[in-house]
């Protein structure tokens, strides 16, 4: 696999490394994130594992192992000899960590994103891979490394994550050969599903209450959606980064196509999330609103309060279809 060679090389070679994700990470990005940090302490190496200010450590990925590897963005070294960017389609989802990873002598990017600009100088970017933590273990294999049981725990993590439970398209026989293998090699396939899913708080669970109860189907266009504001967060004392998976919660109407979750951020901008049930793509939909994703799972983030936001998304789906409608 083109670049697979040079990401072992470099990481072989360097002594000192930071490693990042993107800013609002997910459990691919922490997983991919701890699983590479704890695999290349083991080596010896000094790793600087860093996420982009302003984050959290979301409360349902606080079980894994390796967080001791963290460092503030403040500690992080200029001049690195090597800095790797996880699960990050460009340069700028590294956020204000951007400059310190260009300071770097090697910049190696390890990303499944099929949108990516291929920015490291060092690229390994499968898009067919189910996620980035699946191309962190092609790594560790490659380089003759050993999957301790706690680096196997972040790698299921962002496996099971990245394909919601085995669910989606992304899922191959390659995805199930690989859990396999790291349950084989001691991840706590059961501690993950129970903390990342069968762990939510009650503020949340009466949160995803208000959006199923306020779910609406647009006929005609396939599209289910709903939205929570900040003020059901306030209300109900839940906060964003336990959200992620709310999403999915509402992928299940029949006779939709387009799933789309508005979350009204503290800014007043609003995050718009997408999934798709069959076919329909929404990964450029969300790269024509000035987002990115993948073909099943892709978001962006809008100016307009979430009454515009639905309009202009109903909008924007409404033109596309009459796009593809349109003959010639
Ligand atoms: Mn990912």
């Amino acid at each position: 696999m083109k670049g697979l060679q040079a990401a072992v090389a470099a990481l072989e070679e360097a002594g000192e490394i930071g490693i990042s994700s993107h800013v609002n990470p997910d459990g691919d990005g922490v997983g991919s994130l701890l699983a590479l940090a704890l695999v290349l302490h083991g080596q010896g190496r000094k790793v600087y594992a860093c996420m982009p200010e302003p984050w959290k450590f979301p409360p349902q990925y606080s079980f894994l192992p390796g967080r001791e590897l963290f460092v503030d963005p403040d500690e992080l070294p200029e001049g690195l000899e090597l800095f790797v960017a996880l699960d990050c389609s460009n340069a700028e989802r590294l956020g204000p960590l951007q400059p310190i990873a260009r300071s770097a002598s090697g910049l190696l990017n390890i990303d499944h994103h099929e949108d990516n600009q291929q920015y490291g100088e060092i690229n390994l970017v499968d898009e067919h891979a189910s996620s980035t933590c699946e191309l962190v273990s092609r790594v560790i294999r490659a380089a003759g490394w050993t999957i301790e049981p706690e680096v196997a725990t972040c790698l299921y993590t962002g496996l099971v994550t990245d394909t919601g439970r085995f669910e989606h398209r992304n899922t191959s026989s390659y995805t199930f050969a690989l859990a396999s293998e790291l349950a084989a090699a001691g991840a706590d396939t059961f501690q993950v599903i129970r903390e990342v899913y069968d762990n939510q708080s009650l503020p949340y669970t009466r949160l995803l209450g208000r959006a199923l109860q306020r779910i609406e189907v647009v006929d005609g266009l396939g599209l289910a959606y709903s939205y929570i504001t900040q003020k059901d967060l306030g209300e109900t004392g839940a906060v964003l980064p336990e959200t992620e998976d709310l999403i999915d919660h509402l992928r299940s109407v029949r006779g939709t196509r387009v799933v789309a979750l508005f979350k009204e951020l503290a800014d007043g901008k609003v995050r718009v999330s997408l999934r798709s049930r069959d076919a329909y793509e929404v990964g450029p939909v969300a790269r024509g609103m000035g987002g990115g994703g993948h073909a099943m799972a892709a978001g962006y983030t809008s100016e307009l309060d979430v009454e515009g936001s639905i309009s202009s998304l109903i909008r924007e789906l409404r033109d596309r279809d009459g796009r593809t409608a349109a003959p010639g």
